[in-house]
């Protein structure tokens, strides 16, 4: 046991590759993504595919009672709080094969690795799949590793609805995944997640690892605009109450606020529901989602403070009724100095190209980083294009992060003496 030298051990990269591409026939879509929403029947085939692996691998799964996933390999003191790593495996609607799922299956390849080598951690190993990271299906996003952390209760997370009506509750009992842990009542002694970009930073640089030092500030809204439907033809423009054309200025200023807070100021409206969305009735009523994102708290509270007061101005100036409400919420993540570094010694280790990189998407190591020390690797991504069936990424980035991936938890985990 542990004769192997650990500082040489590797992963296995095509068995990464294959389980990623066999995962990935879960809801593959014709243009090569993949669509697995939160919660669907899709994701708890997904789930049940990849606790079945972990089982093979010898892990015992636990489940809370949000439906996050623990599968968890001993380690010889198993009194040390675990060393965690995973992401999520539900998908946007025009998601890629990559997004969420290589965390949770580098992961799993991190344990193959350890049991092909013989060898015993300290403390115990942990890979973990988080529900309804995404918050396409259920808003808020993060929610699983959200409630984990306290950030919101369980009942606030059951009682949110799909646009069909569905609700979190009825559908994670209806897929079978309620377990029994109370969320957040499992230690974590550190938590890594390995995961691509999601954008061109890492490709245009040439660098095969991004040291994440950090994640955006994000705040979602649903902003709605109540006008009166009335009929396109005989209604006189001076005389409408259109909330789309009312909408579409909200729009317009949210994108404008980014740019206003450079370089990390993101502003992007990505849902929009018009009513009666009938080509000619003067909309009635549009639905529509903000999402503003920024590297610190001044800059987001700015663009909070900004698209409140466009949207109270707006008001007053059309006499339409337009209500803003924030539904999802973090501040800027810094993560911890020592996971950062285990993770540049993972990717030295290698002769691996590195540089730094802030994350501009959410993850759930966010909400990790409030309970343990946290940390992510991200590969690049071809082009830095995520949130679409044609994200692809290069097998031996994700070799290269995986190796990064199982160094990092090595060295936080210990090797049994
Ligand atoms: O929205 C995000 O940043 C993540 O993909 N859920
Ligand atoms: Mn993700
Ligand atoms: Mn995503």
């Amino acid at each position: 046991m542990n004769d192997v030298d650990s500082e040489r051990i590797a992963v296995n990269g095509q068995r990464l590759w294959d389980s990623l591409m066999e995962l990935a026939k879960i809801g593959a879509t014709p243009k090569g993504g993949v669509c697995r929403l939160a919660l669907s029947d899709l994701d708890k085939q997904g789930r049940d595919l990849v606790t079945g692996w972990g089982k093979a691998a010898g892990l015992s799964v636990t489940t809370d009672k949000i439906g996050n996933v623990f599968m968890r390999r001993a380690g010889k003191n198993p009194s040390l709080p675990p060393i965690v790593c995973g992401s999520h495996i539900d998908t946007q609607p025009t998601g890629g094969k990559f997004d969420g799922n290589y965390g949770v299956l580098a992961g799993l390849e991190v344990v193959r690795t350890l049991n092909d080598k013989g060898i015993q951690t300290d403390a115990p190993i942990e890979v973990a799949f988080w529900t309804n990271e995404e918050g396409s299906r259920f808003v808020p996003v993060m929610m699983g590793s959200g409630v984990f952390a306290g950030a919101f209760t369980l009942e606030h997370a059951y009682a949110a609805k799909d646009v069909a009506g569905k609700s979190v509750g009825d559908e994670l009992s209806r897929i079978g995944y309620v377990g029994d842990e109370e969320p957040g009542k499992h230690p974590i002694g550190a938590y890594f997640e390995a995961h691509i970009e999601q954008g061109p930073v890492l490709e245009d640089a040439g660098k095969t690892i991004g040291v994440v030092t950090g994640v955006l500030g994000l705040c979602w809204y649903d902003c709605v605009v109540t006008g009166m439907e009335a009929h396109a033809g005989p209604t006189p423009m001076a005389l409408r109450k259109d909330a789309l054309q009312i909408a579409t200025k909200i729009m317009q200023e949210t994108v404008a606020i980014a740019h206003r807070y450079p370089p990390y100021g993101r502003g992007t409206v990505g849902f929009v529901q018009c009513f009666p969305n009938s080509r000619n009735v003067i909309p009635g009523q549009v639905k529509f989602s903000i999402d503003l994102r920024n590297v610190d708290n001044e800059r987001l509270d700015a663009m909070d403070k900004e698209i409140r007061a466009f949207v109270e101005k707006t008001a007053k100036e059309s006499g339409l009724g337009i209500t803003i409400e924030q539904v999802s919420y973090f501040p800027p993540c810094p993560f911890e100095k020592g996971c950062v570094e285990a993770v540049s010694n993972g990717a030295k280790r290698f002769g691996y190209s590195m540089m730094d990189a802030v994350s501009g998407a959410g993850h759930d190591a966010v909400y990790m980083a409030r309970l343990a020390p946290a940390g992510m690797i991200f590969v690049p991504c071809k082009d830095g294009i995520s949130h679409n069936e044609i994200e692809d990424a290069k097998p031996e980035h994700l070799e290269a992060g995986c190796n990064v991936l199982l160094h990092a938890m090595l060295d936080r985990a210990g090797l049994a003496k």
